[in-house]
């Protein structure tokens, strides 16, 4: 069957995490959750294109069309987040309504709100979960004209009736997941703003975590990770086949195993890989030795989860680290010759206007390279989420799947800092962090490319536009 995976172009939303210019600028990245169920689809024998529409120069709905038209499908596909759904929608139903071709969609909101995703009559069928088994029995079977009966994660409708035929697990057995079909994208002109060379892409090499954070979902997703040779032999298909020089693991956290990412850096070495990669870190399951393995193999920033500048604060998100473990392992990093990223959250549960004061100053203390701050939000499927439907009686990302509810922020009841304040306040944390003569000096100096320098330009313009009625007004703890 011929195949056509498409990825619409998506625009910042008020429920996010990142403030909008963050979503605009910091990052293009390649959609890998198509390209992997893409290989899947080629592996199985089928032929398949992704046409990223989301690059820039985005491409629009006519354009899409024309290529569509020219590659002659069978079916159409699309991948779907809560946060997107309506936008992607929209391309659902245009593109549907131009070619009348079946539309089929995969990723994670079809685990979280299957019924609500069926409830528009332009999805025709749904993989729950992972796509390794369910997509070739799908595709073998509109072929051959073959019964959907029992195929594991998937979902159709049956005389008008929705069928929902769960997963066994929705465990990805990463060693027998093909790797990404990156041959059909356009690993040149991925990047982040942070990324310094070309060719750019992302990987993941593991899902899932075993911390227990309270704010976080990713704790309710089973671990399971590729093996070591099987990370490098993704890394040598990306460094020989696509050019690829830079890489961003994008795994929730790539060091919960102290021993595997040991392994990862040897066959990095082994092998002559000269990749400069990125990744994310707990501050508690790293060392200098650790750290110093990594630099040896190419790392070039951590990125780390660093949270809340408020001891107390960060206790309650059982994040199970301190705010002395966080300054030592920035200092060991740097010492290292690593580039360091804090994530921290902005409104988290218990916080205050003063202790989101702390955790500004204390980003700004610790001689960070880069920081990204993130509103707290309640995300589906989230403890954080699960408050706000008791204190507001309604499903919220359901009734916005469904279309009955129009975007907005969500309050936020696990803390006496409005939505907006918080809001407000992670732009003053972008300005106050990035906007000192040391920090945009050192930036400066790092630079390696006119591209790379209109990033940076493009980025610190957007956070300095960002409207704030609290810029430069002092604000009571
Ligand atoms: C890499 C990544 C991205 C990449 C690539 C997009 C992608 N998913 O391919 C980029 C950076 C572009 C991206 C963008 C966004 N992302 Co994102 N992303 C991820 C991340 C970290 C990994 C995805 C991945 O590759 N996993 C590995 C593969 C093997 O697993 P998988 O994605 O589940 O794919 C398997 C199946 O689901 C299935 N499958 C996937 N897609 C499809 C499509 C079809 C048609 C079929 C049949 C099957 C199928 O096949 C795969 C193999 O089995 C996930 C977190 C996570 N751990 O999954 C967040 C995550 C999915 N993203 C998230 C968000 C919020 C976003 C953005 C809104 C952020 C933003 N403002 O930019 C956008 C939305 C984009 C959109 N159009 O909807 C949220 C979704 C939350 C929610 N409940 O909706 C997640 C869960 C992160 C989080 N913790 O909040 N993302």
């Amino acid at each position: 069957m011929r195949i056509v995976f498409v990825f619409p172009p998506f625009d910042h939303k008020k429920f996010e995490e990142d403030i909008d210019v963050v979503s605009r600028e910091f990052t293009q990245p390649p959609p890998l959750g198509l390209a992997y169920a893409a290989a899947i689809a080629e592996k199985s024998g089928h032929d398949a294109i992704i046409i990223d529409a989301n690059l820039r120069p985005r491409m629009s709905k006519e354009d899409v069309l024309a290529q569509i038209n020219e590659f002659k499908p069978q079916i159409l596909s699309f991948m779907l987040t809560a946060y997107m759904f309506q936008q992607t929608l929209e391309w659902i139903v245009f593109l549907k309504q131009k070619t009348g071709l079946p539309v089929l969609v995969g990723n994670i909101l079809m685990e979280l709100y299957p019924k609500e995703v069926f409830s528009h009559r332009e999805i025709d069928f749904g993989i729950i979960g992972s796509a390794q088994k369910p997509l070739p029995a799908l595709l073998r079977a509109l072929e051959n004209g073959g019964s959907l009966e029992g195929i594991k994660g998937l979902c159709y409708r049956e005389n008008g009736q929705l069928v929902i035929q769960p997963p066994d697990t929705l465990r990805e057995d990463f060693d027998s997941l093909p790797f990404p079909a990156r041959h059909l994208l356009a690993n040149d002109r991925y990047y982040t703003v942070v990324s310094k060379r070309k060719n750019f892409t992302i990987m993941m090499t593991s899902k899932g975590c075993v911390s227990r954070c309270g704010f976080c979902h990713v704790k309710d997703i089973p671990y399971s990770a590729r093996s070591p040779v099987g990370v490098a032999d993704e890394l040598e298909e990306c460094y020989g086949r696509h050019g690829i020089r830079e890489i961003e693991f994008f795994d929730p956290v790539f060091t919960v195993n102290r021993a595997r990412v040991r392994e990862i850096c040897l066959e990095i070495r082994r092998r002559g890989l000269d990749i400069s990669w990125a990744c994310r870190a707990r501050v508690d399951q790293v060392d200098e030795e650790l750290l110093r393995e990594m630099k040896a193999a190419g790392c070039a920033r951590i990125y780390y989860g660093l949270e809340c500048g408020n001891q107390a604060i960060l206790d309650k998100t059982s994040k199970g680290i301190t705010l002395e473990r966080i300054r030592e392992v920035v200092r060991i990093t740097q010492n290292c010759g690593i580039l360091t990223l804090g994530f921290f959250l902005i409104g988290a549960p218990g916080e205050t206007v003063r202790t989101i004061e702390e955790t500004i100053r204390f980003a700004m203390s610790l001689g960070l390279d880069y920081a990204q701050f993130h509103k707290t939000v309640a995300k589906p499927k989230t403890l954080l989420y699960d408050e706000v439907m008791r204190t507001t009686g309604r499903d919220y990302w359901g009734e916005f799947v469904m279309g009955t509810a129009k975007e907005e922020r969500l309050p936020t009841p696990w803390t006496v800092v409005s939505d907006g304040d918080i809001e407000k306040l992670t732009v003053r944390a972008y300005r106050r962090f990035y906007f000192q003569p040391s920090r945009l000096w050192k930036i400066f100096r790092g630079i390696k490319s006119f591209s790379e320098f209109g990033r940076y330009v493009r980025s610190a313009v957007g956070i300095w536009r960002v409207k704030s009625d609290l810029h430069g007004r002092r604000i009571a703890p």
